[in-house]
Protein backbone atom coordinates (compact mmCIF):
# COMPACT_ATOMS: atom_id res chain seq x y z
CA UNK A 1 0.00 0.00 0.00
CA UNK A 2 1.42 3.07 -1.07
CA UNK A 3 1.57 5.67 2.07
CA UNK A 4 -0.72 8.41 1.71
CA UNK A 5 -0.31 12.08 2.69
CA UNK A 6 -3.77 12.99 4.31
CA UNK A 7 -3.08 11.68 7.65
CA UNK A 8 -2.00 14.69 9.19
CA UNK A 9 -3.78 16.61 12.70
CA UNK A 10 -4.83 19.44 12.33
CA UNK A 11 -4.91 19.04 8.65
CA UNK A 12 -2.83 21.22 6.51
CA UNK A 13 -4.15 24.02 4.07
CA UNK A 14 -3.20 22.14 1.08
CA UNK A 15 -1.28 18.93 0.04
CA UNK A 16 -0.78 17.65 -3.32
CA UNK A 17 0.39 13.48 -2.57
CA UNK A 18 2.09 12.37 -5.82
CA UNK A 19 1.93 9.10 -4.65
CA UNK A 20 5.17 7.94 -4.75
CA UNK A 21 7.41 7.63 -1.61
CA UNK A 22 10.93 8.54 0.37
CA UNK A 23 12.77 5.88 2.49
CA UNK A 24 15.11 6.98 5.22
CA UNK A 25 18.21 5.14 4.37
CA UNK A 26 20.13 3.30 7.11
CA UNK A 27 22.61 6.50 6.82
CA UNK A 28 19.93 9.18 6.68
CA UNK A 29 21.03 12.90 7.92
CA UNK A 30 18.99 16.21 9.33
CA UNK A 31 20.48 19.11 7.48
CA UNK A 32 20.45 22.86 8.92
CA UNK A 33 21.22 25.88 7.20
CA UNK A 34 24.66 26.69 8.39
CA UNK A 35 25.21 29.66 11.39
CA UNK A 36 21.10 29.30 12.65
CA UNK A 37 21.44 27.88 15.95
CA UNK A 38 17.64 27.66 16.22
CA UNK A 39 17.03 25.76 12.90
CA UNK A 40 19.53 23.15 14.43
CA UNK A 41 17.96 23.25 17.68
CA UNK A 42 14.90 22.18 16.13
CA UNK A 43 16.76 19.38 14.11
CA UNK A 44 18.15 17.64 17.19
CA UNK A 45 14.30 17.82 18.05
CA UNK A 46 13.53 16.33 15.02
CA UNK A 47 16.15 13.73 15.33
CA UNK A 48 15.47 12.69 18.82
CA UNK A 49 11.95 12.15 18.24
CA UNK A 50 13.27 9.99 15.05
CA UNK A 51 16.09 8.04 16.91
CA UNK A 52 14.06 5.45 19.43
CA UNK A 53 11.88 3.69 17.02
CA UNK A 54 14.22 3.83 13.82
CA UNK A 55 17.37 2.86 15.36
CA UNK A 56 18.97 5.16 13.39
CA UNK A 57 22.01 7.47 14.11
CA UNK A 58 20.40 10.55 12.12
CA UNK A 59 23.44 12.86 12.48
CA UNK A 60 22.58 16.82 12.02
CA UNK A 61 24.68 18.32 10.47
CA UNK A 62 25.22 21.74 8.44
CA UNK A 63 24.84 22.35 4.81
CA UNK A 64 22.92 25.27 2.50
CA UNK A 65 21.92 22.76 -0.35
CA UNK A 66 19.52 19.62 -0.76
CA UNK A 67 21.63 16.53 -0.59
CA UNK A 68 20.40 12.95 -1.65
CA UNK A 69 18.80 10.93 1.97
CA UNK A 70 18.31 14.05 4.40
CA UNK A 71 15.83 15.97 5.30
CA UNK A 72 16.66 19.38 5.08
CA UNK A 73 15.42 22.46 7.58
CA UNK A 74 15.97 25.82 6.28
CA UNK A 75 14.45 29.73 6.62
CA UNK A 76 16.30 30.63 3.42
CA UNK A 77 14.05 31.56 0.65
CA UNK A 78 11.16 30.63 2.54
CA UNK A 79 7.92 32.25 1.29
CA UNK A 80 6.98 35.18 3.65
CA UNK A 81 3.10 34.58 3.42
CA UNK A 82 3.52 31.39 4.95
CA UNK A 83 4.05 34.02 8.55
CA UNK A 84 5.07 33.62 11.48
CA UNK A 85 4.10 29.81 11.93
CA UNK A 86 3.59 28.46 7.90
CA UNK A 87 5.64 26.35 6.63
CA UNK A 88 6.18 24.19 3.25
CA UNK A 89 7.08 20.84 2.87
CA UNK A 90 8.39 18.86 -0.07
CA UNK A 91 9.18 15.15 -0.38
CA UNK A 92 10.61 13.98 -2.96
CA UNK A 93 11.63 10.20 -3.66
CA UNK A 94 15.39 11.59 -2.65
CA UNK A 95 15.01 13.42 0.40
CA UNK A 96 12.63 15.94 2.39
CA UNK A 97 12.37 19.79 2.11
CA UNK A 98 11.36 21.64 4.97
CA UNK A 99 11.29 26.00 4.22
CA UNK A 100 9.86 28.02 7.23
CA UNK A 101 10.39 31.93 6.95
CA UNK A 102 10.55 31.37 10.57
CA UNK A 103 11.86 28.93 13.00
CA UNK A 104 8.27 28.47 14.39
CA UNK A 105 7.11 27.10 11.07
CA UNK A 106 9.92 24.90 10.88
CA UNK A 107 9.26 23.43 14.16
CA UNK A 108 5.47 23.15 12.93
CA UNK A 109 6.65 21.46 9.72
CA UNK A 110 8.53 19.03 11.87
CA UNK A 111 5.49 17.13 13.79
CA UNK A 112 3.93 16.90 10.19
CA UNK A 113 7.17 15.01 9.13
CA UNK A 114 6.79 13.04 12.33
CA UNK A 115 3.04 12.34 11.42
CA UNK A 116 3.79 11.13 7.76
CA UNK A 117 6.47 8.47 8.92
CA UNK A 118 4.83 4.89 10.11
CA UNK A 119 2.72 5.52 13.65
CA UNK A 120 5.22 3.36 15.32
CA UNK A 121 7.57 6.10 15.06
CA UNK A 122 6.29 7.34 17.83
CA UNK A 123 7.90 4.24 20.27
CA UNK A 124 10.56 4.63 22.47
CA UNK A 125 12.04 1.67 21.89
CA UNK A 126 13.19 0.20 18.36
CA UNK A 127 10.47 -0.78 15.61
CA UNK A 128 10.24 -2.56 12.26
CA UNK A 129 10.81 -0.21 9.18
CA UNK A 130 10.81 0.76 6.67
CA UNK A 131 10.75 4.34 7.38
CA UNK A 132 9.31 6.12 4.87
CA UNK A 133 7.18 9.30 3.82
CA UNK A 134 4.67 9.52 0.95
CA UNK A 135 5.84 12.13 -1.88
CA UNK A 136 4.23 15.03 -2.63
CA UNK A 137 4.13 19.30 -1.70
CA UNK A 138 2.38 20.72 1.44
CA UNK A 139 1.88 24.09 1.92
CA UNK A 140 0.79 25.00 5.63
CA UNK A 141 -0.41 27.81 8.04
CA UNK A 142 -2.49 28.21 10.86
CA UNK A 143 -5.89 29.96 10.95
CA UNK A 144 -5.95 31.25 14.25
CA UNK A 145 -2.60 32.49 16.32
CA UNK A 146 -4.05 31.38 19.47
CA UNK A 147 -4.29 27.66 19.96
CA UNK A 148 -4.43 26.90 23.42
CA UNK A 149 -5.13 23.96 26.17
CA UNK A 150 -5.51 24.96 29.90
CA UNK A 151 -4.75 22.44 32.83
CA UNK A 152 -5.82 23.05 36.71
CA UNK A 153 -3.13 22.47 39.00
CA UNK A 154 -4.74 23.96 41.53
CA UNK A 155 -7.29 21.70 42.40
CA UNK A 156 -5.23 18.69 41.66
CA UNK A 157 -1.53 19.31 41.57
CA UNK A 158 0.18 18.08 38.83
CA UNK A 159 4.27 17.77 38.85
CA UNK A 160 6.63 19.40 36.45
CA UNK A 161 6.70 15.77 34.35
CA UNK A 162 3.34 15.79 33.58
CA UNK A 163 3.26 19.28 32.93
CA UNK A 164 6.60 18.49 30.29
CA UNK A 165 4.51 15.46 28.63
CA UNK A 166 1.37 17.66 28.27
CA UNK A 167 3.53 20.15 26.30
CA UNK A 168 5.08 17.49 23.69
CA UNK A 169 1.67 16.44 23.14
CA UNK A 170 0.78 19.75 22.78
CA UNK A 171 3.70 20.12 20.36
CA UNK A 172 2.53 17.34 18.52
CA UNK A 173 -0.96 18.83 17.45
CA UNK A 174 0.75 22.05 16.69
CA UNK A 175 -0.79 24.15 19.61
CA UNK A 176 0.73 27.24 20.96
CA UNK A 177 -0.42 28.48 24.36
CA UNK A 178 -0.26 26.30 27.77
CA UNK A 179 -2.41 28.13 29.87
CA UNK A 180 -1.83 27.13 33.74
CA UNK A 181 -4.42 27.90 36.11
CA UNK A 182 -1.84 28.11 38.88
CA UNK A 183 -4.33 28.80 41.82
CA UNK A 184 -8.01 28.34 43.33
CA UNK A 185 -9.36 27.71 46.40
CA UNK A 186 -8.37 24.09 47.04
CA UNK A 187 -4.55 25.05 46.31
CA UNK A 188 -1.68 27.85 45.40
CA UNK A 189 0.68 26.23 43.36
CA UNK A 190 3.05 28.93 42.78
CA UNK A 191 6.49 29.77 44.63
CA UNK A 192 5.98 33.59 45.91
CA UNK A 193 9.69 34.79 47.16
CA UNK A 194 7.76 38.22 49.43
CA UNK A 195 4.60 36.07 50.41
CA UNK A 196 6.03 32.43 50.53
CA UNK A 197 3.27 31.42 52.83
CA UNK A 198 1.05 30.92 49.55
CA UNK A 199 2.90 27.93 48.33
CA UNK A 200 3.94 26.52 51.56
CA UNK A 201 0.93 26.57 52.95
CA UNK A 202 -2.04 27.27 50.80
CA UNK A 203 -0.31 24.78 48.63
CA UNK A 204 -0.17 21.98 50.73
CA UNK A 205 -3.81 20.63 49.92
CA UNK A 206 -5.71 19.63 47.00
CA UNK A 207 -9.68 18.09 46.24
CA UNK A 208 -10.74 15.31 48.67
CA UNK A 209 -7.38 15.12 50.81
CA UNK A 210 -5.11 14.58 47.32
CA UNK A 211 -1.84 15.50 47.81
CA UNK A 212 -0.72 19.04 47.37
CA UNK A 213 2.26 20.88 45.95
CA UNK A 214 3.85 23.62 44.15
CA UNK A 215 6.58 24.83 40.94
CA UNK A 216 9.14 26.60 42.55
CA UNK A 217 10.71 29.39 40.47
CA UNK A 218 13.06 27.72 39.28
CA UNK A 219 10.64 24.60 38.32
CA UNK A 220 8.29 27.13 36.84
CA UNK A 221 11.26 29.23 35.07
CA UNK A 222 12.40 25.12 33.48
CA UNK A 223 8.97 24.75 32.46
CA UNK A 224 9.03 28.12 30.66
CA UNK A 225 11.99 26.82 28.84
CA UNK A 226 10.65 23.72 28.27
CA UNK A 227 7.73 25.42 26.40
CA UNK A 228 9.29 27.85 24.75
CA UNK A 229 11.89 25.53 22.64
CA UNK A 230 8.25 23.75 21.34
CA UNK A 231 7.25 27.47 20.43
CA UNK A 232 4.48 27.17 22.86
CA UNK A 233 3.90 29.89 25.52
CA UNK A 234 2.78 29.43 29.13
CA UNK A 235 0.19 31.75 30.27
CA UNK A 236 -0.04 31.75 33.98
CA UNK A 237 -3.67 32.40 35.64
CA UNK A 238 -3.69 33.92 39.11
CA UNK A 239 -7.71 33.56 39.33
CA UNK A 240 -9.10 36.59 41.56
CA UNK A 241 -11.02 38.12 43.21
CA UNK A 242 -12.75 34.59 44.35
CA UNK A 243 -11.16 31.28 43.91
CA UNK A 244 -8.54 32.38 46.40
CA UNK A 245 -8.92 30.63 49.46
CA UNK A 246 -5.81 29.24 49.46
CA UNK A 247 -4.72 32.82 49.74
CA UNK A 248 -6.66 34.03 52.31
CA UNK A 249 -6.07 31.13 54.39
CA UNK A 250 -2.67 32.12 54.00
CA UNK A 251 -2.40 35.16 55.30
CA UNK A 252 -5.00 36.43 57.87
CA UNK A 253 -4.07 39.83 56.89
CA UNK A 254 -5.57 39.69 53.56
CA UNK A 255 -9.47 38.73 55.19
CA UNK A 256 -11.88 41.66 55.29
CA UNK A 257 -12.20 40.80 58.84
CA UNK A 258 -8.16 39.86 59.36
CA UNK A 259 -9.25 36.09 60.10
CA UNK A 260 -8.19 33.55 57.81
CA UNK A 261 -10.30 30.63 56.79
CA UNK A 262 -9.45 26.78 56.98
CA UNK A 263 -7.81 25.82 54.14
CA UNK A 264 -10.87 24.02 51.51
CA UNK A 265 -10.95 20.80 49.78
CA UNK A 266 -14.45 20.74 48.23
CA UNK A 267 -15.65 21.39 44.99
CA UNK A 268 -17.93 24.19 45.67
CA UNK A 269 -17.32 27.52 43.23
CA UNK A 270 -17.96 31.41 44.22
CA UNK A 271 -17.56 31.29 48.19
CA UNK A 272 -14.54 32.98 48.92
CA UNK A 273 -13.32 36.71 47.98
CA UNK A 274 -10.07 39.75 47.92
CA UNK A 275 -11.06 42.42 50.35
CA UNK A 276 -11.26 45.51 47.67
CA UNK A 277 -11.28 47.96 51.13
CA UNK A 278 -7.82 47.00 52.41
CA UNK A 279 -4.80 48.18 50.85
CA UNK A 280 -3.08 44.85 51.39
CA UNK A 281 -5.20 43.60 48.56
CA UNK A 282 -3.09 45.68 46.05
CA UNK A 283 0.12 45.69 47.22
CA UNK A 284 -0.30 41.82 47.72
CA UNK A 285 -1.60 41.53 43.75
CA UNK A 286 1.43 43.87 42.68
CA UNK A 287 3.69 41.90 45.04
CA UNK A 288 2.48 38.44 42.93
CA UNK A 289 1.97 39.28 39.37
CA UNK A 290 4.92 41.36 39.50
CA UNK A 291 6.89 38.22 40.40
CA UNK A 292 5.06 36.34 37.85
CA UNK A 293 5.62 39.16 35.39
CA UNK A 294 9.35 38.60 36.05
CA UNK A 295 8.85 34.76 35.60
CA UNK A 296 7.20 35.03 32.41
CA UNK A 297 8.79 35.01 28.64
CA UNK A 298 5.43 35.61 27.23
CA UNK A 299 3.42 38.73 26.95
CA UNK A 300 0.47 37.25 28.82
CA UNK A 301 -0.66 37.16 32.68
CA UNK A 302 -4.34 35.65 33.08
CA UNK A 303 -6.08 37.05 35.91
CA UNK A 304 -9.04 35.08 36.23
CA UNK A 305 -11.98 36.93 37.57
CA UNK A 306 -14.57 34.04 37.10
CA UNK A 307 -17.65 33.12 39.66
CA UNK A 308 -16.90 36.24 41.70
CA UNK A 309 -20.00 35.51 43.17
CA UNK A 310 -19.35 37.00 47.14
CA UNK A 311 -17.67 40.41 45.53
CA UNK A 312 -20.24 42.86 45.69
CA UNK A 313 -20.75 44.83 41.82
CA UNK A 314 -18.35 48.16 42.56
CA UNK A 315 -15.51 45.78 44.15
CA UNK A 316 -15.58 43.89 41.25
CA UNK A 317 -14.79 47.08 39.52
CA UNK A 318 -12.66 48.51 41.58
CA UNK A 319 -10.75 44.96 41.16
CA UNK A 320 -10.82 44.90 37.54
CA UNK A 321 -9.75 48.69 37.48
CA UNK A 322 -6.58 48.19 39.85
CA UNK A 323 -5.53 44.12 38.15
CA UNK A 324 -5.31 46.21 34.31
CA UNK A 325 -3.01 48.79 35.55
CA UNK A 326 -1.00 46.51 37.77
CA UNK A 327 -0.39 44.35 34.72
CA UNK A 328 0.19 46.73 32.87
CA UNK A 329 2.75 48.35 34.80
CA UNK A 330 4.77 45.15 34.86
CA UNK A 331 4.73 44.95 31.10
CA UNK A 332 2.06 42.60 29.91
CA UNK A 333 -1.49 41.94 28.80
CA UNK A 334 -4.47 41.09 30.33
CA UNK A 335 -6.70 37.92 29.80
CA UNK A 336 -9.40 36.99 31.90
CA UNK A 337 -12.50 35.01 31.76
CA UNK A 338 -15.95 36.15 30.33
CA UNK A 339 -17.03 37.88 33.05
CA UNK A 340 -14.19 40.48 33.36
CA UNK A 341 -16.32 41.90 30.02
CA UNK A 342 -18.71 43.56 32.99
CA UNK A 343 -16.36 45.93 33.96
CA UNK A 344 -14.83 48.82 31.63
CA UNK A 345 -11.67 47.01 30.09
CA UNK A 346 -8.39 48.75 29.03
CA UNK A 347 -7.36 48.49 25.75
CA UNK A 348 -5.65 44.92 24.68
CA UNK A 349 -7.41 42.96 27.53
CA UNK A 350 -8.20 39.75 25.86
CA UNK A 351 -11.63 38.14 27.15
CA UNK A 352 -12.06 34.09 27.30
CA UNK A 353 -15.84 33.24 26.59
CA UNK A 354 -16.66 30.42 27.93
CA UNK A 355 -20.28 30.30 28.95
CA UNK A 356 -23.36 33.17 28.10
CA UNK A 357 -21.60 36.88 28.78
CA UNK A 358 -21.06 40.29 27.60
CA UNK A 359 -17.79 38.84 25.21
CA UNK A 360 -19.86 40.25 22.30
CA UNK A 361 -20.06 43.85 23.61
CA UNK A 362 -15.87 43.29 24.46
CA UNK A 363 -15.50 42.29 20.84
CA UNK A 364 -17.38 45.29 19.39
CA UNK A 365 -15.40 47.92 21.73
CA UNK A 366 -11.81 45.97 19.91
CA UNK A 367 -11.15 43.52 22.63
CA UNK A 368 -10.00 39.95 21.13
CA UNK A 369 -11.90 37.20 22.30
CA UNK A 370 -10.64 33.48 23.06
CA UNK A 371 -13.02 30.69 22.78
CA UNK A 372 -13.49 27.76 25.28
CA UNK A 373 -17.25 27.06 25.28
CA UNK A 374 -18.34 25.00 27.77
CA UNK A 375 -20.08 22.44 25.74
CA UNK A 376 -17.98 22.00 23.01
CA UNK A 377 -14.62 22.45 24.75
CA UNK A 378 -14.25 22.17 28.70
CA UNK A 379 -12.50 18.16 28.05
CA UNK A 380 -13.77 17.69 31.70
CA UNK A 381 -16.83 17.19 30.54
CA UNK A 382 -17.99 13.42 30.24
CA UNK A 383 -17.77 12.06 26.77
CA UNK A 384 -21.43 10.49 27.75
CA UNK A 385 -23.02 8.80 30.97
CA UNK A 386 -20.56 5.73 31.06
CA UNK A 387 -17.47 7.97 31.16
CA UNK A 388 -15.74 7.17 35.17
CA UNK A 389 -14.98 10.65 36.00
CA UNK A 390 -15.61 14.61 34.42
CA UNK A 391 -18.55 16.57 35.14
CA UNK A 392 -21.59 16.88 32.87
CA UNK A 393 -22.92 20.33 34.23
CA UNK A 394 -22.21 21.49 30.20
CA UNK A 395 -23.48 18.57 29.04
CA UNK A 396 -21.81 15.12 27.31
CA UNK A 397 -19.07 16.69 24.91
CA UNK A 398 -18.58 13.76 22.51
CA UNK A 399 -15.86 13.78 20.16
CA UNK A 400 -18.28 15.26 17.14
CA UNK A 401 -18.91 17.84 19.71
CA UNK A 402 -15.77 19.03 19.74
CA UNK A 403 -14.94 19.08 16.52
CA UNK A 404 -18.76 20.02 14.80
CA UNK A 405 -18.48 24.11 15.18
CA UNK A 406 -16.92 27.19 13.83
CA UNK A 407 -15.01 29.66 16.29
CA UNK A 408 -15.39 32.14 13.37
CA UNK A 409 -19.13 32.27 13.75
CA UNK A 410 -19.86 31.15 17.24
CA UNK A 411 -21.15 34.25 19.01
CA UNK A 412 -23.23 36.50 17.23
CA UNK A 413 -21.16 39.79 17.00
CA UNK A 414 -17.97 38.76 17.13
CA UNK A 415 -16.46 37.45 13.70
CA UNK A 416 -13.35 35.99 12.56
CA UNK A 417 -11.09 39.01 13.11
CA UNK A 418 -12.08 39.28 16.54
CA UNK A 419 -11.02 36.22 17.37
CA UNK A 420 -8.07 35.40 18.71
CA UNK A 421 -8.14 31.75 18.92
CA UNK A 422 -9.82 28.21 20.71
CA UNK A 423 -8.60 27.11 24.27
CA UNK A 424 -9.86 23.77 25.72
CA UNK A 425 -9.72 24.02 29.56
CA UNK A 426 -9.01 20.55 31.78
CA UNK A 427 -10.32 21.52 34.87
CA UNK A 428 -8.99 18.93 37.42
CA UNK A 429 -11.95 18.50 40.74
CA UNK A 430 -12.63 14.61 39.37
CA UNK A 431 -9.17 14.18 37.92
CA UNK A 432 -6.77 13.41 40.19
CA UNK A 433 -3.75 11.76 37.78
CA UNK A 434 -2.43 12.75 34.53
CA UNK A 435 -3.41 9.47 33.10
CA UNK A 436 -6.88 10.73 33.67
CA UNK A 437 -6.45 13.91 32.46
CA UNK A 438 -5.37 11.81 29.18
CA UNK A 439 -8.19 9.91 28.63
CA UNK A 440 -10.29 13.32 29.02
CA UNK A 441 -8.40 15.05 26.55
CA UNK A 442 -7.64 12.23 23.99
CA UNK A 443 -8.97 12.35 21.69
CA UNK A 444 -11.12 15.45 21.79
CA UNK A 445 -7.93 17.82 22.25
CA UNK A 446 -7.32 16.34 18.31
CA UNK A 447 -10.75 18.00 17.41
CA UNK A 448 -9.57 21.34 19.06
CA UNK A 449 -6.10 21.20 17.10
CA UNK A 450 -7.77 21.04 13.80
CA UNK A 451 -10.81 23.85 14.84
CA UNK A 452 -7.25 26.00 15.76
CA UNK A 453 -5.31 25.26 13.42
CA UNK A 454 -6.95 24.39 9.88
CA UNK A 455 -9.18 26.16 7.26
CA UNK A 456 -12.73 25.86 7.84
CA UNK A 457 -13.52 25.35 4.04
CA UNK A 458 -13.87 21.63 2.96
CA UNK A 459 -14.55 20.42 6.67
CA UNK A 460 -16.60 17.37 7.30
CA UNK A 461 -16.96 15.19 10.00
CA UNK A 462 -16.90 12.00 8.22
CA UNK A 463 -13.19 13.42 6.60
CA UNK A 464 -12.03 14.21 9.99
CA UNK A 465 -13.63 10.93 11.49
CA UNK A 466 -11.54 8.96 9.28
CA UNK A 467 -8.29 10.55 9.52
CA UNK A 468 -8.58 10.96 13.36
CA UNK A 469 -8.63 7.09 13.06
CA UNK A 470 -5.15 6.89 11.90
CA UNK A 471 -4.18 8.50 15.26
CA UNK A 472 -4.97 5.30 16.97
CA UNK A 473 -2.03 4.33 17.00
CA UNK A 474 0.01 7.00 16.99
CA UNK A 475 -1.36 7.56 20.28
CA UNK A 476 -0.76 4.45 21.44
CA UNK A 477 2.88 4.76 20.35
CA UNK A 478 2.87 8.12 22.25
CA UNK A 479 1.85 5.70 25.35
CA UNK A 480 -1.48 7.64 25.63
CA UNK A 481 -4.38 6.69 27.58
CA UNK A 482 -6.61 7.63 25.24
CA UNK A 483 -10.65 7.02 25.21
CA UNK A 484 -11.45 4.33 22.18
CA UNK A 485 -14.52 6.86 21.15
CA UNK A 486 -17.40 4.52 19.32
CA UNK A 487 -18.05 7.11 16.91
CA UNK A 488 -14.24 6.54 15.68
CA UNK A 489 -13.31 3.37 13.83
CA UNK A 490 -10.55 2.68 15.41
CA UNK A 491 -7.41 0.35 13.24
CA UNK A 492 -6.03 -2.81 14.78
CA UNK A 493 -3.33 -1.40 17.43
CA UNK A 494 0.35 -1.28 17.24
C1 LIG B 1 -16.40 26.56 35.98
S1 LIG B 1 -14.87 27.85 33.84
C2 LIG B 1 -15.26 27.16 36.49
C3 LIG B 1 -14.27 26.34 37.22
C4 LIG B 1 -14.73 24.91 37.36
C5 LIG B 1 -15.34 24.44 36.07
C6 LIG B 1 -15.72 23.00 36.08
C7 LIG B 1 -14.54 28.78 34.94
C8 LIG B 1 -13.93 30.01 34.54
N1 LIG B 1 -14.89 28.45 36.21
O1 LIG B 1 -14.02 26.92 38.48
O2 LIG B 1 -13.60 24.15 37.66
O3 LIG B 1 -16.51 25.22 35.83
O4 LIG B 1 -16.13 22.56 34.82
Amino acid sequence: MSPVMNTVIPRPSSVLGTGRSFELPADARILVQPNAPEVAQIGEFLAAALRPATGLALPVTAGAAQERGTIHLTTAAADPALGAEGYELLVAPHGVLLAAPRPAGLFRGVQTIRQLLPAAVERRTVAPGPWTLPTGVLRDAPRFAWRGAMLDVARHFFPVADVKRYLDLLAYYKFNVLHLHLTDDQGWRIEIKSWPRLAEYGGSTAVDGAPGGYYTQEQYADLARYAAERYITIVPEIDMPSHTNAALASYALLNCEGEAPALYTGTAVGFSTLCMGKETTFRFMDDVLGELAALTPGPYLHIGGDEADSTSPEDYQTFMRQVQAIVQSHGKTVVGWGEIAQAPLTPGTMVQHWRQDLTPQAAASGHKVILSPAGKTYLDMKYDEATPFGLSWAGYVTVQDAFAWNPGAYLAGVGEDAVAGVEAPLWTETIPTFAEAEFMLFPRLLAVAELGWSPAAGRTWDEFRSRLAHHGPRLEGLGVNFFRAPEIDWPETL
